[in-house]
């Protein structure tokens, strides 16, 4: 290709801004449009949401029917595929060897109904064709080329479940008739119906329409626990697509092979996949239709015999629980062993990864998901990671830089493909923000930034992934998670005679790893290899063959185990030991615990790994010693303790006992609240946004139960209705709870203001922590920082949600650890509000819409539709 050509349709204007952005080479050198596949366990993937990401081409951007506008979150902003070719080297920089762009495929521009449009891809109305926004098919075919040329791979998203949105039902459905209800949208922009045959099919007031059965004409999804409706009627609103008719199904496999064909894309993500049958894959990769054969056939005749399908099946499990898991796994071996999609995404580790790096809960919820996965899965090594993307609060939103390199760090070390959600490492925090200065919610400015510290940060993990393939293609085994809060996850990856040490450490205190069994004999040296700080120590496995150190508050360290001849190590100190501690549950605030040691021994007594708040023990004359252990500050009983006496001096920590405590939650205040006063503050008549999934009334409380053990709370929360039609992870959604608390005594002066609600709290109360939390959510802020806008400083652990949907009631635990470890909780006022929230509390404006709410009289109105309090724990009951 000469350079010439290369240039060709480039436009002056666009070269001239890509040489003064200085974004990489401004043209690729091209590789071929085809490549074999490359094994995808080593792969990193960079997902853009195309629109969002750069703008390669301006001259394509408005194409005039008001679905562009940069200053709109829901309009198209002008990235597009040039764009992304453009910041190639910016990518590979990174340390990814694959792209994932969001659908390129025509999309209806603009939905009548709710003044969003389909820049994000996911509305098509055309599955062979490209966005014009996005450029051409040359463009594509160019970015292709590109990647290829860098030895990367192209990633395109699918939807096989929907077009856009280009006719809905009324309330008079009726299944047995698709005429009754139908109601299409003539002024969808820019076309009415989509365009591609068969799909263009869409009007059952036509015969022809009805008899080729392309749609399922089906109303909104109202119960997502009816997994008809989840089948079988629409999305959002988007038109659900016959997947059960073989015209339908051929279409699909005629339309991906396209782009496999003619774009050279080497791998599909394939969207919404819960909302189609797990059969569907089979068909969708391995039909023998010679008119339109699987898209694994298709791949295959192009060279590539390992073309990668993954599916995304958004849902989280609850701690310990693997029922989203199994649901993901059957769309990837069926009952019989049938061969479905070679991936899903990773949903499961991404919910329990966020809860214990972004919430503070206990890593050995993580321990649980990184075994469960491991022993569910045929192929968790090719299950792409994340840890943001296009539908979920961004990581930063609720959760610390440390805190986020930390799921990095686990994401790089484990099996799964990990995914980088584009700004995730330039520190990030809104959703589809973008990432060229003329983009929505950019801030004015470009951030392709190859200096900025996490930049810089994946990129040192890429290159530790790449250069020691055992991350990508080895074996975890779990040799720690702390149970009883933020601590240690500790695991070895092994491959063959390759293994690495993982360990990192959530909490703010340091940690104490006794006794690890890394299957290595004494004298053994471990190497550090990786430190998120820069630093890390040479361990050494003990006399007792067994691997005894500290962890600092939030480390996050790798050590290779050293092939060389293990060390002779000094004869065996004499042993430390733990008595056996009572059976049964501890009932009393205090624990004995009692051992031997050497004669006049310091030893260290250390609960639950916690090192910082060790108690410090010396062994009498004769070797023995005993302490007193405070057990008032635990609420769940579920949970086993762990201690250990640990000498400095030696290194050596004796074996480790083990029990539980039985909290006594004291009640302090019971109240009820009235029935329909959920239409905002007093005077006022809010009314809940009008999309049928709304399903009052799930923002009024009825009553409240407050109880205390020490400085632990826990809130019953009694609620007009429990919706959980999204299928929460937290248990309810269509709700967002916010909650104040001010602390008892002399603290210092909280905040007053209530950050996005709008308006101050009442009276003159002031708040120290807030806990926000929603379907997918559970966020505490301290107040340090906070204001009108800002949430405050992020505090944790978060509460533990438990919902009953039978009684309504909505339960938070929160430990004495939250609230900074007070010792009680009496005379703390709390403030409860309602409202809902989608990654920012939804709006309040003068008349609904579908996701707004109504009633406002000003736009300082403040978003709360019930509240309770604020009240004081432990004055007489109010009413
Ligand atoms: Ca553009
Ligand atoms: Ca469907
Ligand atoms: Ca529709
Ligand atoms: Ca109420």
């Amino acid at each position: 290709m000469t350079f010439r050509s290369l240039l060709k349709g480039l436009s002056l204007a666009a070269l001239t801004c890509a040489s003064l952005a200085g974004g990489g080479a401004m043209a690729q050198t091209p590789g071929p449009l085809h490549v074999p596949s490359p094994d995808w366990r080593d792969q990193v993937i960079y997902f853009v949401m195309t629109d969002r990401f750069e703008d390669g081409d301006p001259s394509n951007n408005d194409q005039g029917k008001g679905e562009f506008d940069p200053a709109q979150r829901g309009r198209f902003s002008g990235g597009d595929l040039k764009g992304v070719e453009k910041r190639l080297d910016y990518i590979q920089g990174l340390g990814a060897t694959s792209v994932w762009v969001t659908p390129p495929v025509e999309n209806q521009w603009l939905d009548p109904a709710t003044g969003y449009g389909g820049y994000h891809g996911y509305w098509a109305s055309d599955f062979k064709a490209i966005d014009r926004h996005l450029g051409s098919l040359k463009d594509y075919q160019n970015l292709s080329r590109a990647l290829h040329g860098k030895g990367m791979y192209l990633i395109q998203d699918i939807v096989l479940n929907h077009t856009g949105n280009f006719f809905n039902y009324g309330s008079e459905y009726d299944p047995a008739n698709p005429v009754k209800g139908y109601v299409p949208y003539p002024n969808s922009a820019p076309m009415a119906a989509p365009r591609q045959y068969p799909f263009s099919l869409n009007d059952p007031r036509r015969k022809a329409d009805r008899e080729a059965g392309i749609y399922h004409w089906t109303p909104d999804i109202k119960n997502l626990s009816e997994r008809d409706q989840e089948l079988n009627f629409q999305l959002s609103g988007l038109d659900d697509i016959n997947t059960e008719n073989p015209v339908v199904k051929r279409a699909l496999r005629d339309s991906y092979a396209h782009w496999i064909k003619e774009a050279g894309v080497d791998g599909f993500r394939v969207d919404t996949i819960f909302y189609v049958p797990p059969d569907l894959m089979t068909d969708f990769l391995y039909s023998k239709d010679p008119k339109a054969p699987g898209i694994a056939e298709v791949a295959r005749r192009t060279g590539r015999d390992n073309f990668h399908v993954f599916g995304e099946g958004f849902g989280m499990d609850r701690r310990f629980e693997d029922k989203v898991a199994r649901r993901i796994n059957s769309y990837m071996v069926g009952p019989n062993g049938e061969a479905r999609a070679p991936g899903m995404i990773n949903f499961p580790l991404y919910g329990t990864a966020t809860d214990v790096f972004a919430r503070g809960r206990p890593p050995a919820e993580l321990a649980f998901r990184i075994e469960n996965m491991m022993a569910l899965h045929q192929r968790p090594h090719l299950m792409p990671s994340f840890l943001d993307n296009h539908d979920v609060d961004r990581f930063l939103s609720g959760g610390t830089e440390t805190g986020l390199r930390q799921n990095l760090l686990m994401m790089m070390t484990l099996p799964g493909i990990p995914v980088i959600y584009y700004g995730t490492e330039q520190g990030f925090t809104v959703q589809r923000a973008a990432m060229f200065a003329k983009g929505w919610g950019s801030g004015g400015r470009d951030h392709f930034d190859t200096t900025s510290p996490l930049y810089r940060y994946i990129a040192s993990l890429t290159k530790l992934r790449r250069e020691n393939r055992v991350l990508s293609r080895g074996t975890p085994k779990v040799l720690a998670g702390e149970a009883a809060g933020a601590g240690a996850l500790v695991y070895l990856m092994q491959d063959g005679s390759e293994t690495l040490l993982v360990a990192m450490n959530t909490a703010d205190h340091p940690v104490l790893l006794d006794n690890l069994d890394i299957g290595q004999g004494s004298g053994t040296v471990l190497q550090p290899l990786f430190a998120m700080d820069g630093k890390a120590p040479l361990l050494v496995v003990g006399q007792n063959e067994r691997l005894t150190t500290q962890l600092a508050p939030h480390a996050g360290t790798v050590w290779r185990v050293s092939k060389a001849p293990p060390l002779s190590l000094k004869a065996a100190p004499p042993a430390l030991s733990l008595d056996a501690l009572p059976q049964g549950p501890v009932t009393e605030p205090t624990l004995t615990v009692r051992g031997q040691a050497t004669p006049g021994e310091e030893l260290k007594l250390v609960l639950d790994g916690n090192l910082g708040e060790a108690q410090s023990v010396q062994a009498d004359a004769i070797g023995r010693w005993q302490a007193k252990l405070s057990t008032a500050a635990f609420v769940d009983e579920t949970i086993t303790h762990r201690v250990t006496a640990y000498s400095v001096k030696s290194g050596q920590a004796s074996p480790a006992g083990a029990f539980n405590v039985r909290p006594s939650w004291s009640l302090r205040n019971e109240m009820a609240d009235p029935a329909g006063d959920d239409t905002g503050p007093p005077g006022a008549a809010y009314v809940y946004p009008t999309d049928p999934s709304f399903a009052p009334p799930t923002m009024d409380f009825r009553g409240a139960r407050v109880s205390t053990a020490g400085g632990a709370l826990k809130l019953e929360l009694d609620m007009g209705a429990i919706s959980q039609v999204w299928g929460p992870q937290n248990g309810f959604d269509h709700l967002n709870l916010t909650g104040f608390i001010q602390l008892p005594g002399p603290s210092a002066t909280g905040a007053r203001a209530m950050p996005n609600q709008r308006g101050d709290l009442p009276g003159d109360m002031t708040w120290h922590y807030r806990f926000r939390a929603h379907g997918w959510t559970n966020a505490l802020f301290s107040h340090v920082g906070a204001n009108a806008t800002q949430e405050g400083t992020k505090a944790g652990p978060a509460p533990s949600i438990s919902v009953d949907k039978d009684a309504k009631r909505i339960t938070l635990i929160f430990p004495s650890s939250s609230f900074g470890d007070q010792v009680d909780l009496t005379g703390a006022t709390l403030f409860l509000t309602t409202w809902d929230y989608d990654a920012a509390y939804r709006s309040l404006e003068a008349k609904p819409g579908g996701y707004i709410f109504g009633g406002a009289k000003s736009a300082s109105d403040p978003k709360i539709m019930d509240s309770i309090g604020p009240f004081t724990i432990g004055t007489s009951p109010s009413k």
